[in-house]
């Protein structure tokens, strides 16, 4: 199937599951106003990205499987992908606030949009509070329902974790640009970003597919994890270099003061005028200051850094993927379910 129709077949899945989601708050009377609120933040939150997360959900289960899905574990396998782009949409929306974001997927920032404002904070709770219900309402009677829970909080507390770092090494009024480094920004990545988008689709698709034993689970954090931190430096990249009709929001590293992958570079190669430079001018709320650190970057040639950065990943992450046997692992992890994952992120432009 073409990515173009996994998608369609994937997004086919949620309006039932939007459905649902505000029939309950029907059932509990909600008032009208309350009912179309849900709503609307549901369909401006949660469909509109890439995708990769929930769509991997059913990749995996598909390739553990070894053959085409029925029709009904196919929509079981969307229903927890949909529950991951969920989780996306619960912390982007409180992340575009954390980060005074403008745009994301090319609209507003939901707490931008006219008449939401802090409100949106309730509602990334609510995008929040619809995975549980949607993993209840058809996940209770699985022997694996426990381990859904709490692989959703586990991975959900990580990641709230990961963001605690980022914002406190970010603080907004003191730069102090000797508290960045790379061991820093890869505990970020790992624990904002590595977890939640890579290892949990592959971990929710072992549990689906039955699989139980901690080895599998294990080596998937080991590829995965890698994979996560590689996808995290390209975001840290586009942020900078993307253009906003390419990525669907406007970076704000620079003028957020925030412990990216580019300025651990530019700290490393700067000369003494250059880190100058860097420090008076990053974390600086002006456009003026956020070029000169640019300019900084574009003398450090840091999008060719970046390139080499992608080549040593691919080949580095390739040779682990290679490790494993090729007929598949004991616990019956092939390769190819890190493969499929690794060529929908390898060189992304968005
Ligand atoms: C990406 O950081 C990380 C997240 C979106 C996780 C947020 C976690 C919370 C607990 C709210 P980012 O700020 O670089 O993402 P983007 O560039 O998409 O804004
Ligand atoms: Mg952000
Ligand atoms: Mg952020
Ligand atoms: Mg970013």
């Amino acid at each position: 199937m073409s990515s173009a129709s996994k998608r369609d077949a994937f997004l086919a899945v949620w309006p039932s599951l939007a459905t649902e989601l505000v029939d309950y708050l029907r059932a509990e009377g909600m008032p009208q106003d309350a009912v179309s609120w849900f709503q609307r933040s549901l369909d401006y939150n949660t469909p509109g990205g890439k995708l990769n997360r929930g769509i991997s959900v059913v990749d995996t289960v598909e390739i553990l499987k070894g053959s085409s899905l029925t029709d009904d574990e196919y929509k079981r396998a969307a229903i927890l992908g949909w529950c991951i782009e969920l989780l996306q949409a619960y912390f982007l929306v409180a992340d575009d606030m954390m980060d005074q974001s403008i745009t994301r997927r090319g609209q507003p920032c939901w707490y931008r949009v006219d008449g939401v404002g802090n409100i949106a904070i309730n509602d990334a709770f609510m995008l929040e509070a619809a995975i549980y219900y949607l993993l209840k309402k058809h996940f209770r009677q699985e022997k694996y329902y426990v381990d859904l829970l709490e692989l959703f909080h586990e991975v959900t507390f990580q990641t709230e974790l990961g963001q605690l770092i980022d914002l406190i090494t970010a603080p907004e009024d003191s730069v102090d640009l000797s508290k960045f480094s790379l061991e820093k920004h890869h505990l970020i990545v790992v624990y904002k970003t590595a977890y939640y988008s890579f290892y949990l689709p592959v971990a929710l698709a072992l549990h689906m597919a039955g699989v139980t034993s901690p080895s599998a689970f294990q080596q998937s954090l080991d590829i995965l994890i890698p994979m996560g931190e590689y996808f995290q430096v390209q975001d840290d990249y586009l942020d900078c270099y993307g253009t906003p009709e390419q990525i669907g929001k406007i970076g704000t590293d620079i003028l957020d003061n925030k412990c990216s992958w580019l300025v651990n570079l530019a700290l490393k190669k700067a000369s003494p005028e250059q880190r100058k430079v860097l420090d008076d001018n990053y974390g600086v709320k002006s456009s003026d200051s956020e070029a000169r650190v640019k300019a900084v970057y574009a003398e450090l040639d840091l999008a060719r850094e970046f390139e080499q950065y992608e080549q040593d990943s691919y080949a580095r992450i390739n040779a682990l993927i290679d490790a494993i046997p090729a007929q598949g692992s004991q616990d019956g992890l092939k390769r190819e379910v890190y493969q499929s994952f690794l060529a929908k992120v390898y060189k992304r432009q968005k």
